[in-house]
Formats: structure tokens, C-alpha cells, sequence
């Protein structure tokens, strides 16, 4: 008779019920997920500046004037900006790299894979440059 009445209970809760738990639960591993990678990229974005008080400061990433980290270079390795134009690094490589002036003007700090910052030229002249991991990667900002 337990058993039964087990049974009963079972059958009781109609197939749509159990669609919309598999719905709800779907929806917010979905937004679980989404949530985490929105956090992420929303961290990398607002990162402090790391030389705020100094002449070039970091700002939101502008689509223009990007210079990739690929395989140990800077590319391009030479860019030519206007003042007040934004430069944004972003690491492609598996491995951390910086963007750091040899003046120690700016420096994105060690930018881990996929990460980007930006930097922000106020003042005209010849910006040299390297990874502070790997001196022998150099690039040049040439700001006009
Ligand atoms: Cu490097």
C-alpha cells in the first residue's frame, strides 16, 4: 500500500512541472556562467591606473591605436599617436608581459593572456619601451 501511494505521488506532478524545473535550472546555469565572464571582463576594465599621478595615465581602451603582444614583440613595434590619444596593449601570448616606458613614465604592469590596458599620451615626444620580464622586447610611441 506504501508503495503504491509512492507511486501515486510520483505521477502525480504532470511532464510540463518537470520542464519548467530543467528550464529554471538551465536559465540559471546560463546566468551563472554569463555572470562570472561579465565579472571578468568588467574587472580588466576597471583596473586602477598604475602611474595615476603621473603625465600619461591609463584610461578606457579605445579601439585605435592597439598594439598587440604576440610572441615575445610588440606589434606594431613603432606607433605614431597624437596627444591625448589612448594606446591599449593586449597581451595574445600564453605568457604574462608589460608595456613599461623606460622613463618609467607608464607601465600597464604584467599583463596576463587576453588582458589589455590603456594608457594615455597627454604630453609630446619619444616614448621607448619594454617588457619588464624581457628587456629585449622593445617598442617605441612616438607622440605627436
Ligand atoms: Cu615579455
Amino acid at each position: 500500500m506504501a508503495e503504491e501511494e509512492k507511486g501515486y505521488r510520483y505521477s502525480k506532478r504532470p511532464l510540463w512541472q518537470w520542464f519548467v524545473i530543467y528550464l529554471i535550472i538551465g536559465a540559471l546555469v546560463y546566468g551563472l556562467i554569463y555572470y562570472f565572464v561579465f565579472a571578468k571582463n568588467s574587472y580588466n576594465n576597471s583596473q586602477p591606473a598604475p602611474n595615476a599621478s603621473q603625465a600619461p595615465t591609463t584610461s578606457v581602451p579605445a579601439a585605435k591605436n592597439a598594439i598587440q603582444i604576440v610572441n615575445f614583440s610588440f606589434s606594431p613595434a613603432t606607433l605614431t599617436v597624437k596627444v591625448g590619444d589612448t594606446v591599449t596593449w593586449t597581451n595574445q601570448d600564453g605568457i604574462g608581459h608589460s608595456a613599461t616606458a623606460d622613463d618609467k613614465s607608464f607601465d600597464t604592469g604584467i599583463l596576463s593572456q587576453r588582458r589589455s590596458r590603456a594608457v594615455t599620451f597627454g604630453k609630446a615626444g619619444t616614448y621607448t619601451y619594454h617588457c619588464s620580464p624581457h628587456p629585449n622586447m622593445r617598442g617605441t610611441i612616438i607622440v605627436q
